[in-house]
């Protein structure tokens, strides 16, 4: 086994048992090996949280695991997150984006975000719980190209039509185009809730935010390192 596979396989198996030291030991090693950012995050951090996430559907893990583990995560994605991010060059466009109210998940919508600034999006992240007026204000102070509500459980996907609701009542539906995603979230349901798009990735997100805005972002370096991304993303998808 390579020094590279080994840190592959100690970051997954470092991430589930939520030991967050040696994931950000092991992160800024394969970094300093030149391991791609990209590969760390899709090859290695979030297979592990895809596994935390089977263990607790089979009642083997519990809230308190699955935390740790998102955590540990969490400490790698702040150092990598620059590096994907560094690449953007010029704002191609505004995007808003936030967990809507009453939901704490946000390592989805941080890879968004991670994503759209690699692709040369100025982002505009809202947090955690975010509250519908919290999603106007943001509206109205940046004028962004698309605003982006991500949802992760059942219960708090309503909170989109409620969120749609307060920008109809602000007068700001019509200038701003509304993206929701998030991993119970369906195509269908966007549409139930008057959704203008719904993507089921970080990826797709951010290539349907990077369609919108067109012209603006060709050639830039931050597109072309959003296609590289794109690519990865998809091969890692397609080999499960
Ligand atoms: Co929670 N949790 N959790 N959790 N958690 C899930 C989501 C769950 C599926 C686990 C399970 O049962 N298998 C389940 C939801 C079931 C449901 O409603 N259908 C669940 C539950 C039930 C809960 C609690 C209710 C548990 C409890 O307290 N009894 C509770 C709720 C708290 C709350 O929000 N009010 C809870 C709490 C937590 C922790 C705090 C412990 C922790 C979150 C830590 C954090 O995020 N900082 C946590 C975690 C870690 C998970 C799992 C294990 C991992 C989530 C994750 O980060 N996935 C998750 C199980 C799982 O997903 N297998 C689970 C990786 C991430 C990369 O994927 O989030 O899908 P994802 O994001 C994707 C796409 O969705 C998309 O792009 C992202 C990247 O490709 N996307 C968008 C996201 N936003 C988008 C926006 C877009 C477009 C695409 O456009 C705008």
């Amino acid at each position: 086994m390579s020094r590279e596979e080994e840190i592959r396989a100690g970051l997954f198996d470092h991430t589930l048992n939520g030991h967050a030291p040696e994931v950000k030991a092991l992160t800024e090693e394969g970094l300093a090996l030149g391991m791609d950012p990209m590969d760390i995050l899709f090859k290695a951090l979030i297979p592990s949280l895809e596994e935390v996430g089977r263990r607790f559907e089979k009642g083997d893990f519990f809230v308190p695991e699955m935390l740790i583990a998102a955590r540990a995560m969490q400490g790698a994605l702040t150092i990598l997150r620059p590096l994907i991010a560094e690449t953007g060059a010029q704002p191609v466009g505004r995007y808003v984006i936030g967990t809507v109210k009453g939901d704490i998940h946000d390592i989805g919508k941080n890879l968004c975000v991670i994503m759209l600034e690699g692709a040369g999006f100025e982002v505009f992240d809202l947090g955690v719980n975010t509250p519908p007026e919290k999603f106007v204000a943001a509206v109205e102070e940046h004028k962004p190209d698309v605003v982006g509500f991500s949802a992760f459980l059942t219960t708090t996907m309503p909170m989109f039509k409620v969120n749609i609701e307060a920008l109809t009542k602000a007068g700001l539906r019509d200038k701003v185009h509304i993206a929701v995603g998030g991993a119970p979230v369906t195509e269908e349901y966007a549409k139930h809730v008057g959704a203008d798009s719904y993507a089921p990735d970080a990826s797709m997100a951010t290539r349907m935010a990077k369609e919108l805005v067109g012209d603006r972002s060709a050639g830039s370096q931050g597109a072309q390192a959003l296609e590289k991304a794109v690519m990865l993303i998809d091969e890692t998808l397609k080999k499960g």
